[in-house]
């Protein structure tokens, strides 16, 4: 069941090229006047724009694509992951936020989306580039009830999902470099960022950060990821609304995730490995400093890539100690 607001999106856009009375939308949306002219004024102060006539009533003149946390909760299907929503314009990282709102006690579910980060970072305190509004920056916080150890299918979960959210927005078949990229045509267009706090048998919070590039031009791409990283404008030569991108992720996220709370990861896996970058190919590996290779036919339900050796013995490699190219 969609939201006043959006019913009411829909009422006015339907009829942009007429006005409509107040009187006519307060009996469409059963609600009284007073409220649709409160929630006119919410729609002003996020961006739309209405032309507005006594005695004839609102027009519809323009949308902003623009992210607010009331244009994404417009869109929003789910239950709890992004039903509270925290937005900026800029911030040092979404993931350091919500981290602290994790520690503080919020709910499973709370999104934190950024436009700009100043301090965008990766695994191992690596950069993230994202000190522009290009692109997806978001962390969610959850409260997912798994054993410590299961914590990296979390990575693996969002992996799948961020696979079939790019699919469905640029029909292109992205792959996934275990254990965190996803890439485009060999080159990087998303990272995720789990990081977990955990006691005993017991995950307190997993913090996923989602880092999309999304409307770069190739120009845009400075040193060091000119030549490793793309964008979905880069692909596909078209530019998407970020709210949509957002929205989109969020509804499947929670869709995936609660069937993986239920069902548990062998779907992920399947899904997983459908896509998976070098799947059956031979790669290059260190253990202990010493350089061997095999050929990597599998994952592990820790989320371990399985490499069998050229002694035919399997080895489960849990860093990123592989050689990729
Ligand atoms: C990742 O780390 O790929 C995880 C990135 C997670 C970013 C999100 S954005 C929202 C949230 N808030 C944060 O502060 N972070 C999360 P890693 O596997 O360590 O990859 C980092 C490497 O990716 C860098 O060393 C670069 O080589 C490359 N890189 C940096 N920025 C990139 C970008 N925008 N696009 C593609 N590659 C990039």
């Amino acid at each position: 069941m969609s939201s006043t607001r959006e019913q009411l999106i829909k009422l006015l856009s339907h009829h942009a090229n007429t006005f409509v009375s107040g009187q006519w939308l307060s009996d469409q949306l059963s609600i009284s006047r007073t409220a649709v002219w409160k929630q006119i004024k919410q729609l002003e102060e996020d961006g739309y724009r209405f032309e507005s006539v006594p005695n004839k009533g609102y027009r519809l003149t323009y949308i902003p694509d623009k992210v607010s946390k009331n244009t994404v909760y417009w869109g929003l299907k789910t239950k709890s992951i992004g039903k509270k929503i925290e937005h900026y314009d800029q911030i040092e990282s979404t993931q350091t936020l919500a981290i602290k709102r994790a520690q503080e006690g919020c709910d499973e579910g709370l999104v934190i989306i950024a436009e700009k980060q100043i301090a965008g970072r990766g695994r191992r305190a690596r950069h993230w580039d994202s000190n522009h509004d290009k692109g997806v920056w978001l962390s969610l916080v959850l409260r997912p009830d798994i054993m410590p150890i299961q914590s990296p299918q979390l990575t693996l979960l969002t992996a799948t999902v961020l696979l079939d959210v790019i699919e469905e927005i640029t029909q292109l078949k992205p792959e996934v470099k275990w254990p965190n990229d996803i890439l485009i045509n060999g080159k990087k267009v998303a990272g995720i960022l789990t990081q977990a706090q955990a006691e005993h048998d017991q995950v307190h919070y997993a913090v996923i950060g989602i880092g999309l590039n999304v409307n770069q031009e190739k120009s845009e791409l400075t040193d060091p990821i000119k030549h490793s990283a793309t964008s979905l404008q880069i692909e596909t030569s078209k530019s998407y609304s970020k709210q949509l991108v957002i929205q989109t992720i969020l509804n499947r996220f929670e869709e995936v995730y609660f069937n993986y709370l239920k069902d548990g990861f062998k779907s992920i896996k399947t899904k997983w490995l459908k896509s998976a970058y070098r799947l059956g190919e031979r790669l290059e590996y260190s253990i202990n400093g010493e350089v061997k290779s095999g050929v990597f036919i599998d994952l592990s339900d820790d989320g371990c890539l399985i490499i069998e050796n050229d002694d035919r013995q399997q080895e489960k490699l849990y860093t990123a100690k592989i050689h990729w190219f």
